[in-house]
């Protein structure tokens, strides 16, 4: 059979299980080839005078790269023209961005965090770009960008698609559309995305661990006892050797679960307890617990479920506990 790209396979989805419109199948489409784009400037590094401080801060208060920057513009200017946007949100805007007036609107709502694991973009480490999509509420006030604030405001459950791409070695792309998750690799010659695995299944257990071990005192009693019965090893309770992997990207250590199995844990801490956790719930937790379950993993706060959390505020942080699920179970159990 010829080459199932991207294209085919949404076309498949919509055509032959009817689970995605023409708009999304379009909109996935556009991000994907903002990815793309994004993949070219990254790919350029120090010759493409992308690196570095953007000398601006973001909502986070966080200093802005060069490359945060350019690829939220990507992803904004391939996405306001295409009809298929009511309003976009990304972590690198205080507000959403409404759709100018001098284009349609859609039904659509496409958040993303443009380049997530900055800090590693200046030492060639891979880093990516996260999407969620979700319907917006219909006679939702999208007037002003603080007023379309609220329509995002949707459970993680509501989503209708969720991806990322990983700019590594190859450049990925990972995609559920609330079929299973299905992985591309973009063929630099065809300049497209080549269907590469797909029903992906995350082993439902494993002895791998992520997590960034010097905020191990900053951590609370249940995810103390996991690391450190973890690595009391094969005589400890666990009863096996664990290995550990910790990129900082969260995009490459997601993408190493999704394909070998493990549990990633960025959970509340001391640290980041007053802004309410380190990851943010609405563009990074919540497309990664949907990719994570849609392949037979689980993702939790530690008490509950991500995809559940109704959530406040654009930007909120929360706990991250996801992977192979008998292994997420155990964290869970340990905090109740
Ligand atoms: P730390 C990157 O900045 C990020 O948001 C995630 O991609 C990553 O998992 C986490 O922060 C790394 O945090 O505290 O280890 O630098």
């Amino acid at each position: 059979m010829a080459q199932r790209t991207l294209a085919r396979y949404l076309i498949e989805e919509q055509r032959n299980k009817g689970v995605i419109t023409g708009d999304l199948k379009f909109l996935i489409e556009v991000v994907s080839r903002a990815c793309q784009a994004i993949s070219i400037a990254i790919g350029k590094g120090g010759l493409g005078g992308v690196l570095g401080e953007a000398g601006s801060d973001n909502v986070q208060g966080e200093a802005q790269k060069k490359l945060d920057v350019l690829s939220n513009e990507i992803l904004l200017d391939a996405n306001e023209w295409g009809g298929h946007l009511a309003a976009m949100a990304s972590e690198e805007m205080d507000l959403p961005f409404t759709i100018p007036h001098r284009y349609p609107q859609g039904e659509y709502l496409l958040l993303f965090d443009p380049l997530d694991g900055s800090s590693n973009i200046d030492v060639d480490v891979s880093i990516g770009t996260i999407f969620s999509v979700l319907k917006c509420p219909d006679g939702a006030d999208l007037s002003t960008p603080e007023a379309s604030e609220a329509a995002f405001l949707q459970p993680g459950a509501a989503q209708v698609a969720a991806g990322y791409a990983v700019y590594g070695p190859t450049t990925v792309l990972v995609l559920t559309v609330g079929d299973g998750v299905a992985v591309f690799t973009l063929d630099r010659e065809q300049g497209s995305f080549v269907l590469t695995q797909e029903n992906v299944q995350i082993p439902a257990d494993t002895a791998e661990f992520a997590i960034n071990m010097a905020n191990m005192r900053h951590w609370e009693a249940p995810v103390q006892r996991y690391v450190a019965e973890m690595q009391q090893g094969r005589e400890g309770p666990l009863g096996k050797d664990y290995n550990m992997r910790w990129v900082g990207s969260m995009v490459a250590d997601v993408h190493r679960i999704v394909t070998r199995g493990g549990i990633f844990m960025y959970p509340m801490d001391a640290k980041v307890r007053n802004k309410g956790g380190k990851l943010r719930l609405m563009y990074e937790a919540n497309p990664m617990a949907f990719l994570v379950e849609q392949a037979g993993g689980a993702a939790s706060t530690g008490n509950r479920r991500i995809l559940d959390i109704e959530p406040e505020r654009l930007h909120q942080r929360v706990a991250v506990i996801l992977g192979s699920k008998n292994e997420v179970a155990r964290v869970v159990a340990y905090h109740a």
